[in-house]
C-alpha cells in the first residue's frame, strides 16, 4: 500500500496537464533572454501578486536571499522572526550572501508583533548599523501553517515605513493564506515590497518559485540569480507546470485545509498528543507529544505514515494534493493504534 506522506507539501508529484503542458511549451533560452514559456509565467505571477515584474528562480530559498541581497548592503540589520524559515532553514545564506545581521523577534504563533519588530529596529549612526529590512513569513512554516491577517500586514508595513525599511514576504505559501482567510492574494501582497511564491508547494509544480516586485528591483534580482548560478536555460520545461500551479492549482488548497481540519478533530483528543487549536488554519499540523517525536515517527512509519520530527516532542503533518480522503483516514487509524498502544506501555524514564 502506498506510503501516506505527510512530510511535506514539496512531496507532491506534477499531474498529468503539466506533463501535457511541458509537451507543448515553447522552449529558447532563458540566460540568453528569450524563453518565452519562462516570461509568461514571470508576467502571470506579476499580474497575480498585483507587482510589476517577477522572476521565476529553483527555489523558495533562492527566491528569498536574492531579494535579501538586493533590498540590503552589507552590514545592515534584518529582521525576522525567530523560527522563520529565512532565519531557521536557509543555511545561514544572509551572513553568506547579503552579509548582513540578523534581530530574530520571538512571537506568538509565527505572527509578528508591530512593538516587537520596532523594539529591534536599529538607527545607522557611527556606532551602529541600520535596520533596512523586515521580513515576514506568511503563512508561518514552524508555527504550523498560521496566518498573518491583512490588517496586520499593514501595521507591520508602517513600522517598516516609519523607519525607513523595506518589506519582504516569504510567501513560499501565501496562496494557502489568501484561500483561507477567502482574499484576494493581493490583499495581503499590497503590504509588502517584495514576495517569494512557490510553485513547487501546495500547488504542485516539481520546481521553481517567484519572486515578484517593482521592475527595476526585479532587474536587480536578475543579477543575483545569475550570480547565484541560477540561471537556467531550456527553463520553459519546468515554467510551463508552474503556469499551471497558478492558473489551476490555487482554489484546491482548500481541499487540502479541510483535510488538515479532519486529521486535527481526529488527532486532538488522542492520549500523549496536543494541538493548539489556533493553530489549525491552513494545511499543516503541529503536534506536541509526551514521548519523544522521533518514537512517533518510527511507529508511524511502521504503519506506512511519514512526517518529521519538528522538535524534541513535537512533529509536523503536512497535507497536500497527493494525500486524499481515504490515506487521512489511514493515517488516523494509525495514529489511533499508535496512541493505544503507547498508553498501554509507559515512556522509558
Ligand atoms: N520549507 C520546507 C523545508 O525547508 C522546511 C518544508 O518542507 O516546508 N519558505 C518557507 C516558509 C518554506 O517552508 C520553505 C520550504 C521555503 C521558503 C524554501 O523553499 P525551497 O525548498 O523551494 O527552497
Amino acid at each position: 500500500m502506498k506510503t501516506v506522506d505527510l512530510r511535506s507539501d514539496t512531496v507532491t508529484r506534477p499531474t498529468k496537464e503539466m506533463f501535457d503542458a511541458i509537451l507543448k511549451a515553447d522552449l529558447g533560452d532563458d540566460v540568453l533572454g528569450d524563453e518565452p514559456t519562462v516570461q509568461k509565467l514571470e508576467r502571470l505571477a506579476a499580474e497575480m501578486a498585483g507587482k510589476e515584474a517577477a522572476v521565476y528562480v529553483p527555489s523558495g530559498t533562492m527566491g528569498n536571499q536574492i531579494a535579501i541581497c538586493c533590498h540590503t548592503q552589507p552590514g545592515d540589520v534584518i529582521i525576522a522572526e525567530e523560527e522563520a524559515h529565512i532565519l531557521y532553514y536557509e543555511v545561514g545564506a544572509p551572513a553568506i550572501l547579503a552579509n548582513v545581521i540578523t534581530r530574530n523577534v520571538p512571537s506568538i504563533r509565527g505572527i509578528l508583533d508591530p512593538d516587537e519588530v520596532e523594539k529591534r529596529v536599529m538607527q545607522r549612526s557611527l556606532h551602529t548599523p541600520g535596520s533596512t529590512l523586515l521580513c515576514i513569513e506568511n503563512t508561518h512554516n514552524r508555527a504550523g501553517g498560521t496566518i498573518t491577517s491583512i490588517e496586520r500586514m499593514k501595521e507591520l508595513n508602517a513600522v517598516a515605513r516609519k523607519h525607513g525599511m523595506k518589506v519582504h514576504l516569504d510567501g513560499a505559501r501565501v496562496f494557502n493564506a489568501a484561500v483561507a482567510l477567502g482574499v484576494p492574494l493581493t490583499s495581503i501582497i499590497s503590504h509588502v515590497d517584495s514576495v517569494s511564491m512557490c510553485l513547487s508547494k501546495g500547488l504542485r509544480s516539481p520546481v521553481g518559485s517567484v519572486l515578484c516586485g517593482p521592475t527595476e528591483f526585479i532587474e536587480r534580482a536578475r543579477i543575483w540569480r545569475k550570480r547565484l548560478g541560477g540561471g537556467m536555460r531550456q527553463a520553459g520545461i519546468l515554467a510551463a507546470c508552474g503556469i499551471v500551479s497558478l492558473t489551476k492549482m490555487v482554489d484546491r488548497l482548500a481541499e487540502d485545509h479541510k483535510r488538515c481540519r479532519t486529521l486535527f478533530a481526529a488527532l486532538k483528543d488522542l492520549p500523549g498528543l496536543t494541538i493548539d487549536p489556533e493553530t489549525v488554519q491552513t494545511n499543516i499540523l503541529i503536534v506536541q507529544s509526551q514521548r519523544p517525536a522521533v518514537e512517533w515517527v518510527k511507529a508511524l512509519g511502521e504503519k506506512g505514515v511519514d512526517f518529521f520530527p519538528f522538535g524534541e516532542y513535537r512533529f509536523r503533518l503536512v497535507l497536500h494534493a497527493d494525500v486524499d480522503d481515504a490515506q487521512v483516514e489511514r493515517a488516523i487509524g494509525a495514529f489511533k493504534l499508535t496512541a493505544e498502544h503507547f498508553a498501554k506501555s509507559p515512556a522509558a524514564v
